[in-house]
């Protein structure tokens, strides 16, 4: 081959090289890419970075106001998941007036990101005033002022600090329509557009009886959320451990700590070029899933949570 020749041919073997690293770097960026924006039920569009998993996951409380929706609108479990109003009549809760609703995320976490936070999909024609709490536990409330009018969203940039995670939201009905067949606010969906990603192990599956050390088959497991870690923009890990309440709660306390810590330890050794803060707390037998009373619940309530902080925008 002449030289001009192979270098042309060299060229044009680089330039193909080039062109499928680039398609399998774009392929890659679109995997990661869960955002979607959702009909916010007033002909405009929410948009939620983590998608589907940004909506509250679970009825934790409801008590209907006084008087009370039908019966058709009165189930709280509408107002979990992506928002489904028909337009019609169903998909959505009304509380009732005064009602209440407490709901809870599993498998995301409201966090505080820059603009508004949290988002709730109010039907009718005006968002009627509700007052809205956010907690960590369910137990200790932080209110975050209220939506209305055409107000559906709120930062709570100024209720939190850096690296805070809130599972519940509480809606309170404020009365300011109580007449008809749907008093009191009409909620189809409630979502964290600030939203940081839950996993979830069990500790059986992570550690023998007592012990905080990973078994070899752990690894195996947590290498699959190596890998999911890899592919998304994370900017901070927190390894959240947690105990039945069987024991002493110190004991429990001080054995969700060093399990948080192994599992941290773990991914510090893994991710050890990545720029990731990662973090250990130990719950012990705080936040239960489920009453302790059952080998059920206590075999759910053993845990290591991992939640996975987003890059601030
Ligand atoms: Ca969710
Ligand atoms: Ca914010
Ligand atoms: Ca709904």
């Amino acid at each position: 081959m002449k030289p001009k020749i192979k270098l042309i041919y060299s060229w044009m073997i680089l330039r193909s090289i080039i062109s499928f690293v680039i398609i399998l770097i774009s392929s890659n960026t679109r995997a990661q890419e869960s955002g979607k924006s959702y009909n916010d039920g007033h002909g405009g569009k929410v948009y939620f970075p983590l998608g589907d998993i940004s909506f509250a996951d679970e009825v934790v409380e409801f008590v209907k106001g006084d008087p009370a929706a039908i019966e058709q609108s009165s189930n709280p479990s509408d107002a979990i998941g992506v928002p489904d109003f028909d337009g019609l009549a169903k998909g959505f809760v009304s509380l009732g007036c005064g009602g209440k609703l407490i709901l809870k995320f599993k498998d995301n976490a409201l966090i505080n990101i820059d603009g508004p936070d949290l988002y709730i999909f109010e039907m009718g024609k005006y968002i009627e005033s509700t007052d809205l709490a956010i907690s960590k536990d369910g137990v200790n409330w932080i209110s975050i002022g209220e939506i209305k009018g055409a107000v559906a969203e709120i930062d709570i940039e100024k209720f939190s600090k850096p690296g805070d995670v809130f599972n519940y939201v509480r809606l309170i009905d404020l009365k300011a329509s109580c007449k008809g067949d749907w008093p009191g606010a009409d909620i189809d969906a409630v979502a964290a557009i600030g939203s940081a990603k839950r996993l979830s192990f069990t500790s059986s599956v992570l550690f023998s009886f007592n012990e905080s050390v990973l078994k070899p088959e752990a690894k195996k497991l947590l290498d699959g959320l190596i890998k999911e870690i890899g592919s998304s923009s994370i900017s901070e890990i927190i390894v959240e451990g947690y105990t039945d309440s069987i024991g002493t709660s110190e004991l429990n306390k001080n054995l969700s700590l060093a399990r948080a810590n192994s599992v941290k330890s773990f991914l510090k050794q893994k991710l050890v070029n990545k720029p990731y803060k990662i973090e250990a707390v130990g719950f012990g037998e705080e936040n239960p899933l489920m009453p302790n009373d059952t080998k059920e619940g206590q075999e759910k309530n053993r845990r290591v949570e991992i939640i996975l902080m987003p890059v601030k925008k």
